[in-house]
């Protein structure tokens, strides 16, 4: 064996060792420069070849070259081997146990506009009523013309009322969906109606262009104030206590005649309270059971009509309307049964 032959064994068997000691990916990557760049110990005998007599070059490089092969061959190959061991120990360190229940979904709650709505449904429901509805978008005609709310009346101003491109305009009360059922039903009747309804109003702690409502319409033989009274009150006095008073004051409103707004007795904590409007009311005007098919001179109504966000910031002492719609989750919780 030639100087060099004996040379070019001693560096691959170096290197091969260094490549046999290398523990992991990292230490191997930092080695390759040393094992297979420029500055190799076999690519320095290459280089060194032009030195050699013209006759011994061949035979030489192949002997450079075949190591050199060998090298990267193990280099390639503990690769591998290290890669495969990296992946075996992530997947052991990573192991997830697919068969452990997975955490549970957040359960959302009622929200309070909708718990105080189930409530007076409820106490409607037990005296006998029934809940109809109807669209949000609605025509002049039943919003305003058939419960007596003539041409020039303010709520019919364009800036009062929202009106749509398409025709017709979003309601401003539930009215119109007892104007329907009305229309499709023969008296006796007593029903509720709930709903979204719409107005050209600012923001502030009581007032919303969107807010809820709930009216009443009860139409029958011999129907009287006193049954408009006595209903009203116990409807209070089931939400709110049986110690609620109640008080009738004159109004008006075009759709009933005569007219009432209905206030209930507060006690405040310090021994303060007062009378709070919550209700307005009246008997059914006959031009509007007349415009909706009904024989006036036989039968009677009454007819009443509340804002739902009103009631639910008084059951639950809520300070602004906003809360309702701004769905901070920190108010919203609050209400979680
Ligand atoms: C028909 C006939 C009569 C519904 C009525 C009121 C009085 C009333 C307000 C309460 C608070 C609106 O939401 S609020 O601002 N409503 O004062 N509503 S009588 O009367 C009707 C309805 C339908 C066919």
């Amino acid at each position: 064996m030639t100087e060099l032959q004996a040379a070019v064994a001693a560096a691959e068997a170096a290197a091969l060792t260094t490549i046999a000691q290398a523990a992991d990916l990292a230490a191997l990557e930092a080695l390759r420069p040393e094992l297979l760049g420029k500055k190799s110990a076999l690519r320095t005998h290459m280089k060194g070849l032009g030195s050699l007599p013209a006759e011994d070059r061949p035979e030489a490089g192949r002997v450079i070259n075949d190591a050199q092969a060998r090298v990267e061959e193990a280099f390639a190959a503990r690769l591998a081997e290290l890669r495969e061991a990296d992946l075996a120990r992530r997947l052991e360190s990573e192991r997830i146990d697919i068969t452990l229940p997975a955490p549970a979904a957040p359960a959302g709650s009622l929200h309070p506009l909708t718990l105080t709505l189930l409530e007076i449904e409820r106490i409607f429901v037990s005296m006998g009523y029934d809940v109809a509805e109807g669209p949000e978008s609605e025509t002049e005609a039943n919003n305003f013309d058939l419960l007596n709310i003539l041409p020039h009346h303010p709520a019919r101003d364009m800036h009062d009322t929202f009106y749509l491109e398409a025709g017709g305009i979003l309601r401003t009360h539930t009215s119109p969906v007892q104007v329907r059922y009305m229309l499709a039903h023969k008296p006796p009747l007593a029903i509720i109606a709930p709903g979204r309804v719409f107005r050209v109003d600012d923001v502030d702690a009581t007032h919303s262009p969107v807010f809820t409502q709930v009216e009443g319409l009860v139409v029958d033989r011999g129907i009287s104030m006193a049954h408009l009274r006595g209903t009203l009150d116990a409807f209070l006095k089931a939400m709110f206590g049986e110690d609620v008073e109640t008080r009738f004051r004159p109004s008006y409103f075009p759709f009933t005649e005569p007219s009432a707004e209905v206030d209930m007795r507060w006690h405040g904590a310090k021994g303060g309270g007062g009378w709070l409007e919550v209700l307005g009311c009246g008997m059914v005007n006959p031009a509007v059971l007349e415009n909706c098919g009904i024989d006036s001179r036989e039968f009677t109504g009454f007819a009443f009509g509340l804002g739902v966000e009103r009631f639910a910031m008084l059951r639950y002492g809520i300070p602004t309307i906003r809360a309702f719609y701004e769905n901070d989750i920190r108010v919203l919780r609050q209400f979680a049964s």
